[in-house]
């Protein structure tokens, strides 16, 4: 990683997440939520973003189409979610947009030469083992704009679990919506604890050590639909890393009930070894 054209965009990130904790503030206390909307931009879709404050996201493009978010691990690997890719056998019909704040245009597109989807991923079984790589063609040129994120160790989680979470994508900017945001967003979020995302999914899926929970108490900001596949993102020990892949949710931004993201700690040896067998 090129450190003197990445540090200047942690800062940047920094202050952002600094921001989002003095909005935390704010909300406890008797600020209307019309001032807090103009210090803190819109909820539910979030902020604006430029590709060079997340270098690592794409948008992966199904038939010309953005389909889903990823994160870049090297020149040639993208991790992404499982169910992205229903034809995973045709790789050919896919693409991955680096380098640009828009989906549709800009940056580089470059082909998937493979798709691998974890072994154990089952779609009629539940959210399990959502997870996918993508090998490209030819590998991509890192820039101001296009940089790989490092998967968080189990070391890294015990830090970044206790910090602001950032997920980004081009996905529904309301719940229910078709709609794709042609920006990229972000939003911060925090961590739940596991049991308790266990309960509020009791009927719907089983939460697995595979998963992790994120969202925010007052709702109104998570990922959404076309955000999937995206990266979910934490800071420890000098540097973001990648924590987790957006994959599921109740609806978007309900309170309470935070999204579900592939838990990167449980599937780095299996991304680290798909990457070294290509
Ligand atoms: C989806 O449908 C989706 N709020 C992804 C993430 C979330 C909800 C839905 C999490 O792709």
């Amino acid at each position: 990683m090129n450190d003197s054209v990445y540090k200047p965009k942690l800062l940047l990130l920094l202050c952002i997440a600094t921001l989002s904790t003095a909005e935390q503030n704010i909300a406890t206390t008797k600020q209307s939520p019309i001032q807090l909307n103009s210090v803190v931009g819109r909820i539910m879709g979030g902020y604006e973003a430029n590709i060079a404050q997340f270098p690592y996201q794409v948008s992966i493009q199904q038939e010309g189409a953005h389909r889903c978010g990823g994160a870049i691990y090297s020149t040639t690997i993208i991790v992404s979610a499982a169910h992205c890719f229903e034809l995973w056998d045709m790789p050919e019909l896919f693409a991955v947009r680096a380098g640009s704040s828009e989906h549709e245009r800009g940056g580089v597109l470059s082909l998937v030469r493979r798709i691998f989807v974890h072994p154990q991923f089952n779609p009629t079984n539940g959210v399990s083992d959502d997870i996918a790589v993508l090998a490209l063609t030819h590998p991509l040129s890192f820039s101001v704009n296009i940089q790989p994120i490092p998967l968080a160790s189990s070391a890294d989680m015990t830090v970044a679990s206790h910090t602001v979470f950032f997920v980004s994508g081009w996905g529904a900017v309301t719940d229910g919506s078709r709609l794709r945001s042609p920006r990229l967003l972000f939003v911060t979020l925090q961590q739940f604890e596991q049991r308790s995302c266990e309960t509020t999914y009791a009927n719907i899926v089983h939460v697995t050590e595979g998963m992790l929970c994120a969202g925010t108490v007052r709702g109104g900001r998570d990922s959404c639909q076309g955000d999937s596949g995206g990266p979910l993102v934490g800071y420890s020990r000098g540097q973001f890393v990648l924590v987790g892949v957006v994959s599921f949710g109740i609806g978007c931004g309900r309170p309470g009930i935070p999204g579900i993201y592939t838990r990167i700690t449980a599937y780095k040896d299996w991304i680290e070894l798909v990457a070294k067998q290509i």
